[in-house]
């Protein structure tokens, strides 16, 4: 197989043995970190979601699939392009939302913010709004983001936000959501209607990089 296919099938597989040699051999290939997360190991972790969904694929092995990823980014990652990382561009707090393990995600938003000139205050998983809130004044933060994949997360971004209303946070933070059972429409119209601040969508991290001008303003 070629290179790109064997890293898609150990993500698939779980399969970590030999896989920093094959993330070499990618990179002396020419393909950039960046693009053998976007293209290769987000495609075998996708195959995984949809067998996973589909009944094929057991818990324990998903988790396999996770940790090989989690391994990947974490090799490639001081091979990524990087700006001044003390641009001071701005501050972010970023966590999962309450009730979700989900990290994958958040953690590449993280490198990808952090690599552009962001200071990122990453509070982990499971975060309730209130230690989420508490982070954003202690560090002086621009923007909070808030990571969730599953379907009740949707709902508890929902409740954070009319949290941040109800103690007169909206106006001090913008909130930036992503997650894979998010739409653009449930962000920017339903919850954008009913929060007093601003809210966005990213669908991936490349978004959320965009995205942080305008909110930090
Ligand atoms: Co879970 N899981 N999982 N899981 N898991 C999903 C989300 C699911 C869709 C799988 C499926 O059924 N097809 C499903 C949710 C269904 C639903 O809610 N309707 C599901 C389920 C059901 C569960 C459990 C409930 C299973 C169980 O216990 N019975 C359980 C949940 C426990 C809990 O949270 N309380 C569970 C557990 C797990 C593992 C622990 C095994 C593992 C997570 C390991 C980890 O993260 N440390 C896991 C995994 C790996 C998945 C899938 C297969 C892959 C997720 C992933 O890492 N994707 C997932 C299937 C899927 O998503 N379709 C699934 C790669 C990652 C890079 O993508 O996080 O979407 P993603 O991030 C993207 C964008 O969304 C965006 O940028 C990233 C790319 O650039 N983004 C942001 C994300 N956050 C952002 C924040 C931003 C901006 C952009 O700004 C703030």
């Amino acid at each position: 197989l070629p290179v790109g296919e064997r890293l898609e099938r150990r993500i698939i597989d779980g399969e970590a043995k030999g896989l920093e040699a094959d993330l070499d051999q990618a990179m002396a290939d020419g393909t950039s970190a960046l693009d053998i997360i976007n293209v290769h190991l987000l495609e075998g972790m996708k195959i995984v979601g949809e067998r996973f969904g589909a009944g094929e694929m057991q818990l324990p092995f998903v988790l396999q699939s996770a940790e090989v990823m989690k391994t990947a980014v974490a090799y490639l990652e001081p091979h990524m392009d990087k700006t001044d990382a003390s641009a001071g561009k701005g501050r972010i707090v970023l966590a999962t939302v309450r009730g979700d393990v989900h990290d994958i995600g958040k953690n590449l938003v993280d490198i990808i913010l952090t690599n552009n000139g962001y200071e990122v205050v990453n509070l982990g998983i499971k975060q309730p709004i209130t230690d989420i809130i508490a982070a954003a004044e202690r560090h002086n933060a621009d923007v909070i983001g808030m990571s969730g994949l599953l379907v009740k997360s949707t709902v508890v971004m929902k409740e954070n936000l009319l949290e941040l209303n109800q103690r007169g946070f909206a106006g001090r933070w913008p909130v930036l959501l992503g997650g894979a059972a998010l739409t653009r429409a449930y962000v920017e119209d339903d919850l954008a209607s009913l929060f007093d601040g601003t809210v966005r969508y990213a669908r991936d991290a490349f978004e959320g990089l965009a995205l942080m001008e305008p909110l930090v303003k």
